[in-house]
This record gives C-alpha cells, sequence and structure tokens, in this order.
C-alpha cells in the first residue's frame, strides 16, 4: 500500500467515527433510580446509521419491543431505525438486545444495560426486562427525544453498565372511568405515561354508583343505560369489548396487566338503576351524578343475583389474560355484615371457576378468603392484618399517601381532602414494608396509586393530579428503601421536568421541587 493511500485512510477513518464525549452515567437522573449504576465516562452516539439488532434465537420475542424503541426514536430523531435479527454482535454504532437466562437475580422485569461508545447492549431474562431496559436508555438520552417533532441531535448516551431489577413485582395505578368517563385514547395515553417509570398494572375500575362502562352482552342495559351519566350529569360513556380488548392489548405490549373492576355488593346504582331484579325491592333506582359512596347494594339474597355476577365475570374474564379480577368489596355501608360475609365467599368462588384470582379492598377480609384472593389497603390497617393472617398478600394502596386523588395542599383546586393534603414529598416518604404495622415485605405484593374521578373530568386534569406523585410511588415499588431519600428523589426528579414538558405532560410543578429551567 503507498504512503498516500496509508494517509487517505487514517485521515477518513478519523473523519467517519464521531470523538466521543466525556459524560458520566452516575450523574443521569433516572427515575426509578436503578439499582446500580458503574461508569465510564464516555459516550455513544445513535445516529442515522443505527439500527436495533437482536439475538436471532430472541427475534420473534424481542421484536416488539424493538420496534417500540424504533417507533419512539423516529419521531424525535428522524432516524428510521431497523430491527433485525442478528446471530452474533454488530458492529459498532448499534443497539443490541439478548434474552440470556444466567443472571437469576434479574427475575422476569430485570435487566442488564452496558454502553460502550460502540454499542448499547441490553440484556434480560424475559421482554419485559428489555422493555424496562428501553425506559432507562429512553432517560438516559436528551429530553428532546420525547418530542413528537423531528429536533436536532447530538443523541448521546453516557456510557457504563447498569443493572437494575424491581424490589415488588405489583407496581400499579388505578383509573376511575366511572365518575367521569375517559375514553380509549386518554386510557392509551395513562398507559404510556405508565409505561416510562416502569409501572406493571393498570387497575380499571369499571363500575360504580355513577356508571358501568363495560360492555356485557348478556346484561345489555348495563351500558345501554347504566353507562349513561356521569358525575355532574354529564354524558358518561363505556367501552365495547372490542375497545376493551384494544386497551388491554396495547397495556400488553408495554408489559403493563389491565385488572378489571366489578364493584360489589355496594357502588351498585349504576347496575341497580339498569335491572330491577337486582334490587330487593323489585324496583329500578334512578341513575346517579352525585359523589356521595356507601348507599347502595345488590340484593345478597336473590338467586339471580349471583347469576348476573357469574355472566359479568365470565365475559370478562375472557378478555382478560392477566390472573385477577377485582371485585371491589369497599363502603358496602348499607350490606349487613351478616351478608357481606357470605357474599363475598360466593363471588370469590365464581372468579376462581372463570380461573381467576380475587383482589378486593380491604373490607374482604371479613369474609374467609380463598387462597390466593388478594387483599388491597386502602384505609383500615386492621382488615389488612385480618388479610395476612388468612394468609393473603396485600397490595398497598395507602389513602393517606399512594390516593393521587387527594388535594397537593389546601390552594389546589383539584381533588378530594378526607385522607388529608399529599404533596410531592409525602406522597414520596414512606416505606411500603414499615408503613403498616403487622405486615412486612414478605406480604406485601407491591403498591398501587389510586385515581378517583369524582373531580377531574379530562386527560389534562388526570395528568396534573397524578404527575408527578405517581413517579415517585413508581421509584417506591422499583428501588430498595436503602436507595432512596427525598433530597436525592427531588433533585432528580426536577432534572425531569424539561423531559416531562418535552411529553406535554400537564403536571403539577410542585414548589418543593426544584425544576429545571428548560
Ligand atoms: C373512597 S377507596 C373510595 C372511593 C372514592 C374515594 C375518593 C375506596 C375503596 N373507595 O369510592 O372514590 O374514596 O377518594
Amino acid at each position: 500500500m503507498s504512503k498516500t493511500s496509508i494517509f487517505l485512510l487514517i485521515f477518513f477513518g478519523v473523519l467517519a467515527c464521531t470523538p466521543s464525549k466525556n459524560m458520566d452515567i452516575s450523574k443521569e437522573s433516572i427515575i426509578p433510580k436503578p439499582v446500580s449504576v458503574t461508569a465510564t465516562g464516555s459516550s455513544f452516539e445513535i445516529t442515522g446509521k443505527t439500527n436495533i439488532y437482536i439475538q436471532q434465537s430472541d427475534f420473534e420475542k424481542l421484536k416488539s419491543p424493538g420496534q417500540y424503541l424504533s417507533d419512539l426514536l423516529k419521531k424525535s430523531t428522524g432516524f428510521d431505525m431497523q430491527v433485525k435479527a442478528s446471530d452474533k454482535t454488530p458492529r459498532s454504532g448499534n443497539f443490541y438486545f439478548c434474552l440470556s437466562g444466567e443472571d437469576t437475580k434479574l427475575g422476569d422485569e430485570g435487566y442488564e444495560l452496558t454502553v460502550t461508545e460502540k454499542l448499547v447492549k441490553l440484556t434480560a431474562n424475559k421482554p419485559a426486562g428489555i422493555f424496562h431496559g428501553i425506559q432507562t436508555i429512553r432517560q438516559l438520552l436528551p429530553a428532546l427525544v420525547e418530542k413528537t417533532t423531528v429536533e436536532e441531535g447530538p443523541w448521546l448516551l453516557a456510557t457504563g453498565t447498569i443493572h437494575d431489577f424491581p424490589e415488588y413485582s405489583y407496581r400499579g395505578s388505578m383509573l376511575d372511568v366511572c365518575r367521569h368517563f375517559f375514553s380509549v385514547d386518554d386510557v392509551k395515553r395513562y398507559i404510556d405515561l405508565m409505561a416510562c417509570y416502569k409501572l406493571n398494572v393498570l387497575h380499571l375500575h369499571l363500575s360504580d354508583d355513577q356508571g358501568w362502562r363495560i360492555e356485557i352482552k348478556s346484561w345489555p342495559n348495563l351500558t345501554v343505560h347504566g353507562g349513561n351519566t356521569e358525575v355532574g350529569g354529564g354524558k358518561g360513556g363505556f367501552y365495547t369489548q372490542e375497545e376493551y380488548k384494544e386497551i388491554v392489548g396495547y397495556a400488553g405490549e408495554r408489559y403493563i396487566t389491565v385488572i378489571p373492576e366489578i364493584d360489589m355488593p355496594g357502588h351498585t346504582n349504576a347496575a341497580l338503576a339498569s335491572y330491577a331484579e337486582l334490587n330487593c325491592n323489585g324496583k329500578a333506582t334512578e341513575l346517579y351524578t352525585g359523589t356521595n359512596v356507601g348507599f347502595s347494594t345488590l340484593c345478597t339474597d336473590k338467586e339471580i343475583t349471583y347469576r348476573f355476577i357469574d355472566d359479568v365475570i365470565g365475559e370478562l374474564a375472557a378478555m382478560t389474560p392477566g390472573p385477577y379480577i377485582h371485585i371491589g368489596g369497599d363502603e358496602s355501608h348499607v350490606t349487613p355484615l351478616k351478608d357481606y360475609i357470605p357474599f363475598i365467599n360466593k363471588v370469590q368462588d365464581i372468579v376462581q371457576s372463570h380461573g381467576k384470582q380475587v383482589i378486593g379492598w380491604d373490607e374482604i377480609a371479613h369474609a374467609g378468603l380463598k387462597k390466593n384472593t388478594v387483599v388491597q389497603f386502602w384505609a383500615k390497617a386492621d382488615n389488612a392484618r385480618k388479610g395476612t393472617a388468612q394468609g393473603a398478600k396485600v397490595i398497598l394502596s395507602p389513602a393517606t399517601k399512594a390516593y393521587l386523588d387527594m388535594q397537593y395542599d389546601s390552594t389546589s383546586t383539584l381533588g378530594l381532602h378526607w385522607a388529608g393534603y399529599t404533596e410531592v414529598d409525602s406522597a414520596y416518604i414512606w416505606n411500603p414494608a414499615t408503613l403498616v404495622p403487622g405486615i412486612s415485605k414478605e406480604n406485601i405484593l407491591g403498591i398501587e396509586s389510586p385515581l378517583w374521578s369524582e373531580t377531574i373530568t379530562n386527560i389534562d386534569e388526570i395528568e396534573y393530579l397524578a404527575f408527578p406523585r405517581l413517579i415517585g410511588h413508581a421509584e417506591i415499588g422499583w428501588t430498595p428503601d436503602s436507595l432512596r431519600n427525598w433530597d436525592d428523589y427531588k433533585v432528580r426528579l426536577g432534572k425531569q421536568g424539561s423531559r416531562l414538558g418535552a411529553m406535554n405532560l400537564h403536571f403539577y410543578r410542585s414548589k418543593l421541587v426544584p425544576w429545571a429551567n428548560q
């Protein structure tokens, strides 16, 4: 080779690779905070030539998360990344996703992310881990990556290794689509936001006094009549079974399980108004548009009540790939305990006969709990302990900490305050394993943040009450307590402000958080 060609080779070689920038991955503001981060001080750049390679044998399982990343990055970078199978580590400048089963510590949802100047490598035991790792990659990129318009790069990620897995397997939020109804698109937006913070359960509260929101083909009047209104007298609405399946599928692609709730025996006025025979006196009630609770009950000693429940649960179970059906059971103030207990026992049998596990609000612990029934603690610690004494696992949704519908402070115009005001710090500063005396880590499945909708009517208002508190709850569910503290968290949250802005999120700019000025 001549001297000139060697010179030209070196010259163009240098031109072709962008110099790396010094970056420190341990200074990135990732939420939930990862279990371990090791920095190597350099950077990787995503360019128009970057593609997403998937280990050949995992292609079928990982092409959906691969395509999710490609679609996400396309909007802001303008790059059209291809998702391809590869039987070897790809060449410089690409992503590489693999399933490996070697690292049992990672469990079903953990991942290991290794970023070098040459490659972004993501490994996990299961596709859910790859999906959560993608959320970390997303947060390592500039906030502008969240825009839906094409933006200027450079699209750099800091180099190093992140080894990460969740503390709790159940990390959820509940949306009340009864007090006010929300469209399929609103629910999808909420799912997308949950996914960013590695949440994995969406509990949909589908029936209440003010509205029945899921089509049941064998009892059509539930939605024809009972879906017709909402708090304040608006037009309400409901999901057809097709729409519901669309929500379940959309959530599933984001590794989020949907748990449907049919609340009973109380919170049933919409059903009682739709079918006279469900009432003990045989007379249909009026539709209800107020916000009182605890005034309605199914007729617990009528045979037709259980036929009704069997039909409803049967149709719901057939549309529910996840293991759980939620039966409510809260605030049944007009159902005497002597009727409530056998009712809950029978309903557990019905749910189990359709192959599903029961979740119920903490009051159900008054009944004899079946194996695998889960108790959702919201108000009474005694009930939660009654549950664990029977061997049940508990989901923690303490109203004073986890209720997203509590006002931030006395000046909040949205929300209620029966459980007190919940500022962003108070929502963050608690440990599930020590909050309820007598309930410890081995009793706890995880945490869930309910968003009741008496006071909210649209997606902007959903976002305002949920964010940023839900982000803190996501960290509580994922990150070990020993790695969490408010002073560190509030800085990371503040730095995410520009990211939330780029997502066009209508979040509450709490004065307690040092929001980054961008
Ligand atoms: C209590 S929490 C309820 C809901 C209300 C909520 C308002 C629970 C199991 N029941 O019916 O919407 O308070 O914060």
